[in-house]
């Protein structure tokens, strides 16, 4: 699979990119990240991305003119097409099923703005699909952009160490995961239900979908209905 993110700030995404799950299918080669940096194709000698908003208001606006020249150059370094998304606090909200649906693209192109928003235009004249990852507000995308690409990149075949991981993730099934315990059996006083010591495979796992049921209605009642 192939991911494109393009944005004003790179450097951002060395770090987070660069561990664990994320870093080990990017060695495998399971995925290909390529970063373009927005800036780099501002025509004017000044670099400008952004502008004044139309109309008056606060902050800045990225301007139509470096998005599409980026985005049009992207586009061509691929045969495939990809999903094009654009980040924005607006747009339809990341879940879990998006990410099952992104992991079996071929390719996604993640546009991530800074300062006020995009010019309107880019949304219109890229047909870029708008997404949220929850109901706040950030400085920019890029994180937005790194929550994404980490959710995808755990679900590629071969990502993870132990293929049921993710099936028995949280939200795999419409419900919460179960808590886990590993050694000591008793720490501070705190003991390991009994069930998961006995050998019992039947009620251990009548047990797990009996909590992750209860986790669910108390912590997020909404999944159930
Ligand atoms: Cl995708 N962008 C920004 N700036 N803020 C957000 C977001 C995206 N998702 C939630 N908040």
């Amino acid at each position: 699979m192939r991911i494109d993110v393009l944005t004003l700030f790179s450097d951002m995404f060395a770090s987070p990119l660069d561990y664990s799950i994320v870093k080990r299918a990017k060695d495998r080669q399971l995925v290909n990240i390529v970063l373009s940096n927005i800036r780099d194709y501002a025509s004017n000698s000044y670099k400008k991305v952004d502008d004044k908003p139309y109309g008056g208001g606060p902050g800045m606006v990225m301007m139509c003119q470096p998005v599409f020249d980026c985005l049009e150059n992207v586009k061509k370094q691929d045969e495939n097409p990809g999903r094009i998304i654009l980040l924005t606090p607006g747009g339809r909200k990341f879940d879990q099923n998006l990410a099952k649906e992104l992991a079996n693209e071929k390719r996604v192109i993640l546009i991530s703005g800074h300062y006020e928003g995009f010019d309107e235009r880019i949304r219109i004249g890229t047909n870029a699909e708008e997404v949220s990852i929850g109901d706040y507000v950030l400085s920019g995308g890029e994180l937005a952009a790194m929550v994404i690409i980490d959710a995808i990149v755990r679900l590629l075949p071969g990502a993870l160490g132990d293929e049921y991981s993710a099936a028995n993730d949280s939200f795999s099934d419409g419900l919460l995961e179960y808590p886990h315990y590993t050694r000591p059996e008793v720490f501070r006083d705190m003991k390991v239900p009994d069930v998961l010591l006995s050998g019992n495979h039947k009620e251990i796992e009548k047990w797990r979908k009996q909590q992750a049921l209860e986790k669910t209605k108390t912590q997020r009642p909404d999944l159930l209905s």
